[in-house]
C-alpha cells in the first residue's frame, strides 16, 4: 500500500488577485483590500503591497500609513466567492476527496492517485497549470504525509510555489523551519516561549512535552510538542458538524480592539452569507468561535428566526461574541458558523415582509455580481 498524500492548495493573495484580475491596471501594483470605514481593517495585500509592511487584519489606518501610494480597495465578497467557486470545482477534477478550509484553500486527498497524475509533484504541477489557464489566478501547492505538513510546505513555497515533503521526512522537515513557522502558533506564544529562552525548534525538540505546558499552557504545550516532530496527523482531522457551515480565521498577530474584531465578524458574516444565499440554505442557529492566545477556545450558538441577510447574520454573530468575549485577553481566531436546516421549512417564516424584501435585494445583487464582474458591491454598514 502506498502512503497517504495530501495537497493543501491555497491561492496567492486571494482578494487582491481578483481585483488585479479583473481591473489590468491594477496588476503590477500594490492592491490593498478591506474594509475602508474608519475602524476597517486589511482583509489582504497583493504581494507588491506586502513589501511594505501591509498584512492581513492590520488596522486600514496604519496600512494608509505603511503605504501611502497604494489602491485601496472595498472588499467584493460575491465575486471572490464565486472566483472560489470555480477553482474547488477544479479542485474536485482531481480527487473525489476535497476539505475546504476556507474561501481560497483545501486539501486533497492525492493518495492513490499517481496512476493518473503521476508523482506528487507532476501533479501539483498540472493542478497549477489548470487553475491558472482556467482562472487566471495562481495558487501554491504544498504536499505531505499529513495535512498539518502539507499546509506549512504550501506557505512556506508561496507565492506561485510547489513545495513536496517526501514520506519519511517530515520531522527532518519540522526542524528545519524556524519557530515562526510552526502553524498555530501566535506572536504572543512565541514571545512566552523566547522570555523561556526557546527561540529555535531544536531547542522546542529538546523540552519535555511538561515543560512546554508550564510555559504556554497545557493545550498550546501539548500542541507545539508534537507539531515540531512532525506527528500532526490527526490536525485538521476534526469532524465538522454535517449541518453546519462555518468560516474563521486565525490571526497571526493577536487582536483586541473592539472595532476591528466587529469588522472581522462583519466579513466572516458577508462571506458565510454568500454561500448561504447561493446554496440557499435556510438556517435559524448562528454559533461563534473565540479562541484566545492560550489556545482556550469558547463557542457559543443561539436559535431565533430565520437569517435573513448579511446584516442580520452579523448582529447576531457580534451579539454572541461580545457576550462571551473576554476582554482581557487577545484573540487568536475568530469564527462564525450557522446551522443548516432541511430545505421544506417554509419561506414565510422570515420575520417580516420588509426583511424578506431584504434578501431578496441581496440575492439579486448576488446574481447582478454574477453577471457582471465590474459591479460594486458596497455594504451599507462599510459606508458609515
Ligand atoms: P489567506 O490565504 O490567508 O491570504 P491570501 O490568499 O490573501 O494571501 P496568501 O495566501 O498568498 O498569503 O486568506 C485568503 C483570503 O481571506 C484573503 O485574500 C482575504 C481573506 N482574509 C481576510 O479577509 N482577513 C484575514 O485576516 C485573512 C488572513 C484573510
Ligand atoms: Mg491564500
Amino acid at each position: 500500500m502506498g502512503s497517504a498524500v495530501f495537497f493543501h492548495v491555497d491561492l496567492d493573495a486571494f482578494f487582491a488577485s481578483v481585483e488585479q484580475l479583473d481591473n489590468p491596471s491594477y496588476r503590477g501594483q500594490p492592491v490593498i483590500v478591506g474594509g475602508l470605514g474608519k475602524r476597517g481593517v486589511v482583509s489582504t495585500a497583493s504581494y507588491e503591497a506586502r513589501k511594505f509592511g501591509v498584512h492581513s487584519a492590520m488596522p486600514m489606518m496604519r496600512a494608509h500609513a505603511l503605504c501611502p501610494h497604494g489602491i485601496f480597495l472595498q472588499t467584493r465578497m460575491q465575486r471572490y466567492y464565486e472566483k472560489s467557486k470555480e477553482i474547488m470545482a477544479i479542485f474536485h477534477t482531481f480527487s473525489p476527496v476535497i476539505q475546504q478550509l476556507s474561501i481560497d484553500e483545501a486539501f486533497l486527498d492525492m493518495s492513490g492517485m499517481e496512476k493518473i497524475f503521476g508523482n506528487a509533484e507532476a501533479a501539483a504541477r498540472l493542478l497549477k497549470n489548470t487553475v491558472f489557464e482556467k482562472t487566471g489566478l495562481h495558487v501554491s501547492v504544498g504536499a505531505a504525509s499529513n495535512k498539518y505538513i502539507a499546509k506549512i510546505a504550501s506557505g512556506k513555497s508561496k507565492p506561485n510555489g510547489l513545495l513536496v515533503v517526501p514520506h519519511g521526512e517530515e520531522a527532518l522537515f519540522m526542524r528545519s523551519l524556524p519557530l515562526n513557522d510552526v502553524w498555530g502558533i501566535g506572536s504572543k506564544t512565541r514571545n512566552r516561549l523566547a522570555e523561556a529562552g526557546l527561540t529555535t525548534i531544536a531547542e522546542v525538540l529538546n523540552q519535555q512535552e511538561a515543560v512546554l505546558q508550564l510555559i504556554i499552557g497545557n493545550a498550546a504545550g501539548s500542541f507545539l510538542y508534537k507539531a515540531v516532530r512532525g506527528d500532526m496527523a490527526h490536525v485538521f482531522n476534526e469532524e465538522r458538524k454535517s449541518h453546519s457551515i462555518s468560516t474563521e480565521r486565525t490571526f497571526e498577530t493577536d487582536l483586541h480592539e473592539k472595532n476591528e474584531i466587529s469588522d472581522i465578524i462583519f466579513q466572516l458574516s458577508a462571506e458565510l452569507m454568500c454561500r448561504i444565499l447561493d446554496e440557499q440554505i435556510k438556517s435559524r442557529t448562528v454559533h461563534i468561535k473565540i479562541r484566545y492566545a492560550d489556545f482556550s477556545t469558547i463557542s457559543a450558538q443561539q436559535t431565533g428566526a430565520l437569517i435573513n441577510d448579511s446584516t442580520d447574520l452579523y448582529e447576531r454573530a457580534q451579539r454572541l461574541f461580545f457576550a462571551r468575549f473576554d476582554t482581557a485577553l487577545p484573540v487568536r481566531l475568530i469564527g462564525v458558523g450557522v446551522d443548516t436546516e432541511a430545505a421544506d421549512s417554509q419561506l414565510e417564516l422570515f420575520t417580516s415582509e420588509k426583511s424578506a424584501k431584504k434578501r431578496k435585494l441581496e440575492e439579486a445583487v448576488l446574481d447582478m455580481a454574477k453577471k457582471d464582474a465590474s459591479i460594486k458591491i458596497v455594504q451599507a454598514r462599510l459606508l458609515t
